[in-house]
Parts: C-alpha cells; sequence; structure tokens
C-alpha cells in the first residue's frame, strides 16, 4: 500500500467495507479514488480500483435485469459524427474537450484526473461532432465498458504526448485497442483472429507540440513509428493546428452537406442535412421525412457539379455543398 494517503481515504476504505449493495460500494471506491493523492506511487492502486468499480457496475446491471441498467457508458451519438479521445494518462485529453467543447473536464497535471465520459459538442463550420472525453487507457487497465464504446464510435482520436514517450504510448495504445479486436483500416490485421476484426478509423494526434522547434520532435516521432495511421502534431495550450484537427475530423467523417430549398426561396445554409458520403436524393428525402420517399418526383440542384438548377432523379449521388429543392 503506497505511503501518505490521506486520513479521508482510510474513512472511505471503511464505507467500502461495511457497504452491502454494489452501489454503495461504488460509491465508496469513487471517493477513494478522488481523494487518493496524484502521483506514480498511487497508478497501480488507482488501476486495481477502477477495476473493481467495473466489476461492480456489471453487477449492479445484471441485479436490475442487465440491458435495461444504463450504464455511465452510454452517450448517444449526436451531430456528424461521434469522436472518442483515446490515451494515456495525462496527454491533455480533457483539455482538448475543454478547448472545443463547452463541456469543462477537469483537467490537471498529474495523471488519471478524469474517471467518467464526458461528452461535448465542437462546432466546425456549420456542423458539430460530439467529442467525447474518456478515462486514460494504460496496459494495467482499459475500462471494458469504454472499449466497447470505441467499437461502435465513428472516429477514434489516439491522443499522445509529446512530452513523455510518445512511440511507446502509441505501441501500448494500439496493443490495447488491437487486444478489444479495434483495427484501423490502415493496420494489419493479424490472422488467425477467433472474432471478427472490428474496423475504426483512426487519427493519431500528437499534442503538446508547442513550438516550431517540437515540430521537429513530432516529425521524428512520425517517422520512428512507421504507422500508416495517419498522424498529426497539435498543441492545446498553444492553439496549434486546432483548426486542421477538426478539419482532418471532418474528412474522416465522410460526410456531405446538403441544404433544401423551397421553389423561389433562399436555402438555409447554417442548417445542412449531413449524410454520408455517397448518398443518393432518395436517401436524403428519406431523412427528411419518411414519407417523402414515396412521394419524390424528382429535384433540382444548384452545386458544383450540375447546372444551375438541373433536374435529377432519385439516385443523384450528392455533392457537399448542393441545394436541393425537392418536388414531390
Ligand atoms: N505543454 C502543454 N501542456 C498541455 C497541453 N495540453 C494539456 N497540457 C497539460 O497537460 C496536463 C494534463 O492535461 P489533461 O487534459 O488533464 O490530460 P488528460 O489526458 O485528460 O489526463 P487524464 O485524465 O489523467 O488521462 C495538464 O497540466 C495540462 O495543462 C499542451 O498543448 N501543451
Ligand atoms: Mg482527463
Amino acid at each position: 500500500m503506497p505511503a501518505n494517503l490521506p486520513p479521508d481515504y482510510f474513512e472511505a476504505e471503511q464505507r467500502f467495507r461495511e457497504a452491502k449493495t454494489p452501489e454503495a460500494k461504488i460509491e465508496a471506491l469513487e471517493e477513494m479514488l478522488a481523494i487518493m493523492p496524484k502521483h506514480k506511487g498511487t497508478d497501480k492502486l488507482k488501476a486495481m480500483l477502477r477495476e473493481r468499480i467495473s466489476k461492480l457496475r456489471e453487477e449492479a446491471g445484471r441485479r436490475k435485469g442487465g440491458a435495461k441498467a444504463r450504464s455511465a457508458y452510454y452517450i448517444e451519438k449526436e451531430g456528424a459524427a461521434q469522436v472518442i479521445l483515446a490515451g494515456p494518462p495525462n496527454s491533455g485529453k480533457s483539455s482538448l474537450v475543454g478547448l472545443i467543447t463547452k463541456a469543462v473536464p477537469e483537467v490537471a497535471p498529474f495523471p488519471h484526473t478524469t474517471h467518467r465520459v464526458t461528452p461535448g459538442m465542437a462546432h466546425y463550420e456549420n456542423i458539430q461532432f460530439q467529442v467525447i472525453d474518456t478515462p486514460p487507457i494504460t496496459t494495467e487497465y482499459a475500462d471494458p465498458e469504454l472499449l466497447d464504446m470505441m467499437r461502435r464510435t465513428d472516429i477514434i482520436v489516439i491522443l499522445l504526448d509529446l512530452a513523455a514517450d510518445t512511440l511507446q504510448q502509441l505501441e501500448d495504445t494500439l496493443g490495447i485497442l488491437h487486444g478489444a479486436r479495434i483495427f484501423s483500416p490502415f493496420c494489419d490485421i493479424p490472422e488467425g483472429l477467433k472474432r471478427k476484426p472490428i474496423i475504426r478509423k483512426m487519427l493519431v494526434t500528437v499534442n503538446k507540440m508547442d513550438s516550431r522547434k517540437l515540430e521537429e520532435d513530432f516529425e521524428i516521432f512520425r517517422e520512428l513509428s512507421g504507422t500508416r495511421i495517419p498522424c498529426l502534431g497539435i498543441s492545446v495550450s498553444g492553439g496549434r493546428n486546432i483548426t486542421a484537427f477538426l478539419e482532418r475530423l471532418y474528412e474522416m467523417a465522410e460526410i456531405v452537406r446538403v441544404y433544401t430549398k423551397r421553389p423561389g426561396r433562399e436555402a438555409d445554409r447554417t442548417a445542412p442535412f449531413v449524410v454520408p458520403v455517397g448518398s443518393t436524393l432518395e436517401e436524403l428525402a428519406g431523412r427528411i421525412h419518411k414519407d417523402f420517399v414515396g412521394r419524390l418526383k424528382y429535384a433540382r440542384i444548384w452545386g458544383r457539379t450540375v447546372r444551375d438548377g438541373q433536374m435529377v432523379q432519385r439516385d443523384y449521388v450528392l455533392q457537399d455543398g448542393d441545394v436541393a429543392e425537392l418536388c414531390l
């Protein structure tokens, strides 16, 4: 047991031992985690506590009737794409979410600050991404429910720390994701996997690239890592490449923005319909209203690849920025 644990910690531990229900036990354990001083000596203990909490949550879920109990890790997707941050402690995950969204996750200069997932909405031009702050994942402990969320998400941002051993962090984080069968489309998938791999878009983002000089360190990291996953260097505190980061998310989301208008009126450019690249006019109609699919006759389109007001049929593939006037 690491030394210098404050008396409050032992009081919470006492409550944990006396607790009768999984919920009460979880509460006491969360308090122990919050009280624990933040330094390297407590990392292992924290990982153990977190594992315990996760097991108790599962138990509590089963008692309430399994699937019906909603986990703290259940976050409904919102916006044009869901983006989950994945990375080691202290890389700046919470700082990034705090910078690009209105969420205010706790930020601290020591590892293992974040214990729960916090979503926020990041604005990019006229759309929004849901960006989720997460507890750190390490080779010692990665919450299975968090990995489950990553299996379902649209984009995983692997957030690393340029001031730490970035190569090791990348190897460890990818190791954890691969262990959970989550692979980037740019990774080789090992043969003989017992279950189907889950392919998720990934962006390796290296934070704390605060200066020009550190840009060189980032380039060296990129070269030495040999990774084929796209990489980007950013600095949350210096505000470097933050717009580029959002642009990359936009490209990776593979979506197009389409505006609708009524005859004789202008389109509302602030409120696009966001549909996957390759979507057809018919799919857009279905998105607007399910009855429109049957009623749709044709549409007039204003855009970069058509003549102004050109008539198109249901199978027309929408382009980013198209304005559509649906004729029903
Ligand atoms: N130099 C520098 N420090 C940064 C930058 N971004 C964040 N930090 C600092 O890094 C430390 C950790 O930041 P957090 O946002 O709490 O990191 P985290 O990844 O959420 O940490 P955990 O929740 O413990 O996993 C804080 O002291 C931040 O101020 C950056 O761009 N440059
Ligand atoms: Mg954090």
